[in-house]
């Protein structure tokens, strides 16, 4: 279309251009969409009428058919000043000491990504977060950062909600411009769950800078120090707040678990330290952090670093988190990790209302207001239901202790019970549970968080579904089919574990399989962009980088988005019930698709009848026209 306008234009037929011609000519790039995205809409909302819900739905719960209500905030008024402002007016190290200078405890709100990964299996949509995201940036401002991106939210919002995770990162930050935004990266997996070549990496963190992000929580899933440094090192080169994450195992409290003590969590620091990290992060993926473990633990880390910051992430599995952060911000603490009360407790974070309103009137007060707190809590509990196909309260009806046992970190440990609650197997939970743990000292006892949780989850459900004990295991590795991850890992794909692989565990399962003694993207080649973009342009010609990113990461399930997206519109707009099951007949609603661009949409019914080429004739009126689709049945 560029082209075509170019080729109108009265200047340009004229010969009379020169460099301000773009400038000058903004008709230029006035396109005239290639299909209409309304029409493109009303095929996906007949698609979802005949064929059912375009992403599964994990449980029978149905949406609610709620229209959460919004707190009011002003649109003339600018949000209040931040964090943000000091780095991006000042730059990470000046951040870093406003943080440590700062005297009561600052919060992190995990809300717009860990939350909802731990409790909503990361199905809450863009459409819901930038509708409180007004009001977090007006009422919210004092937050140490927001973490809404990254983790799990990359892949599922391409792979499940058919929406863009840059756009979303994009919007929120137009909406947001004052808190630190903060995303959890996977070292050397970056988002995804294996290891990318380093320029990958290094250009994903650049992009994400572009597009809005700041502190970047960076963690390797077996605390292995070269894939932690490339994760660093690309957070800093692309100018954002480098966050170095230990993740937390075992209990330094218990003189008996000896394998992760207070020595190997300091002098993991210490390396993390010298790389130049400006705020160190203690990741307690697990919620394996009892009140005493945090003393020991965060008093060693303040007497020893006394000019950085500490920052504290934790889970609510056993019921224990809010204890444990209160335990963290007395000794020495700056932030801890909180989600809005009624996106809080069991497998996501610990209350902000509670840690709030336990530290009132103390030296840490932190300051929030529990009203504000109260009315941001009522968004969510209404938004919630709109998600109740994907709750785990459909089966964790409450914390449970026997966290401290089986190490399951939060967000697999739903994903786990869902497993066994969809094959109609509760009681194999209870089995894949203790297996867990006997699959985790099987392989050495190892730090579990994405992706070496899921190599002991495999293990775990492949000796349940074997009925194999651990010395089963251990006697018949030459023989069993091991699941693929665990074949790998002990390969080395996933990095170097504390204490060395299990043997003669690892010998028996590769035989003469090849292995990977250092960093696994050492020996990866670079990564060709251009030649990817190339590709993509055959059948996606209006891509931009953003999507040749996440093709980089996640090639198929990109490919599918762009040709989902480009049959069915921005269905991101949709609102959040008539996304999942579609509109009951009848119904009237209204979709903004671009600012001041607003569709009414009224689903008036659907053919009984089936056309000879198996298709069924769903009709709407469309800002007051008829208008039908034709849906193949594929029933
Ligand atoms: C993730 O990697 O997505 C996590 O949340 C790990 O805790
Ligand atoms: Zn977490």
């Amino acid at each position: 279309p560029f082209l075509l306008n170019v080729l109108e234009n009265q200047k340009f037929l004229y010969g009379s251009i020169d460099t301000y011609f773009i400038d000058e000519n903004p008709d230029l790039f006035k396109f005239v969409p290639s299909q209409n995205r309304a029409q493109k809409l009303l095929n996906y909302l007949g698609e979802v009428l005949v064929n059912g819900p375009s992403t599964p739905l994990a449980t029978r719960l149905l949406p609610a058919d709620v229209k959460p209500h919004v707190p009011i905030t002003s649109k003339d008024v600018q949000p209040p000043k931040g964090f943000r402002q000091i780095y991006k007016e000042q730059g990470p190290e000046a951040f870093a000491k406003a943080v440590r200078n700062h005297k009561t405890l600052l919060l992190m709100d995990t809300t717009f990504r860990d939350a909802h990964q731990s409790l909503l299996a990361t199905r809450v949509r863009t459409h819901d977060l930038l509708k409180i995201s007004p009001f977090v940036a007006h009422n919210f401002n004092n937050l140490y950062s927001l973490e809404n991106w990254g983790g799990a939210t990359f892949d599922v919002a391409l792979r499940f909600l058919h929406e863009c995770p840059w756009e979303r990162l994009q919007e929120m930050r137009k909406l947001i411009p004052n808190i630190p935004f903060q995303m959890l990266l996977r070292g050397a997996n970056a988002v995804g769950y294996t290891n990318y070549p380093d320029n990958v990496v290094f250009k994903f963190c650049e992009m994400a800078v572009q597009n809005g992000m700041d502190i970047f929580r960076v963690f390797d899933s077996l605390n292995y120090l070269p894939n932690l440094i490339v994760g660093m090192e690309a957070a800093g080169k692309a100018g954002g707040i480098v966050e170095a994450a230990i993740s937390y195992s075992g209990d330094v409290s218990n003189p008996n678990k000896t394998k992760y003590d207070l020595k190997y969590y300091l002098k993991i620091a210490d390396e993390l330290v010298k790389a130049g990290t400006h705020v160190l992060a203690i990741k307690d993926m697990a919620g394996l952090l009892k009140p005493t473990a945090a003393r020991m633990l965060v008093s060693a880390l303040r007497d020893k670093y006394p000019d950085l910051p500490i920052h504290i992430h934790t889970h609510d599995t056993s019921g224990a988190g809010v204890a444990s952060m209160l335990a963290c911000a007395e000794s020495g603490a700056d932030v801890v990790d909180v989600a809005v009360d009624a996106m809080s407790g069991l497998t996501s974070q610990p209350s902000m209302g509670a840690v709030v309103a336990s530290l009132q009137s103390t030296p840490l007060d932190t300051g929030f207001e529990l009203p504000k707190i109260s009315e941001y809590s009522a968004y969510w509990e209404q938004t919630r239901t709109l998600y109740a196909p994907f709750e785990c309260t459909t089966t964790m009806k409450s914390g449970n202790a026997d966290v401290y046992q089986n190490e399951i970190p939060g967000g697999q440990y739903t994903n786990l019970q869902f497993q066994a609650y969809s094959l109609g197997l509760e009681e194999f939970f209870e089995d894949v549970k203790k297996a867990y743990a006997e699959a985790n000292t099987l392989l050495g006892d190892i730090i579990k968080v994405t992706p070496s949780s899921k190599v002991v989850g495999d293990l775990a459900q492949f000796m349940v579904q074997n009925k194999l004990s651990a010395k089963d295991v251990e006697e018949k590795a030459e023989e069993l089919s091991l699941p693929k991850s665990v074949v790998e890992y002990l390969q080395g794909h996933i990095g170097q574990p504390y204490g060395g692989f299990p043997e003669p565990l690892r010998s028996k399962v590769l035989r003469d399989m090849p292995r990977i003694d250092g960093r696994p993207g050492a020996t990866l080649p670079p990564f060709d962009f251009d030649k990817l973009k190339k590709d993509l342009q055959i059948n996606f010609p209006n891509i931009q980088d953003r999507d040749v990113m996440s093709a980089a990461l996640y090639p198929q399930v990109t490919k599918d988005f762009l040709a989902f997206r480009e049959k069915f519109g921005p269905v991101d707009k949709l609102e959040t019930r008539v996304f999942l099951t579609g509109p009951k007949v009848g119904e009237e609603f209204e979709v903004t698709i671009e600012k001041g661009k607003t569709l009414g949409i009224k689903t008036l019914a659907m053919a009984e009848d089936m056309t000879e080429s198996g298709e069924r004739e769903v009709f709407f009126e469309l800002n007051g026209t008829l208008r039908s689709v034709f849906i193949v049945d594929k029933e």
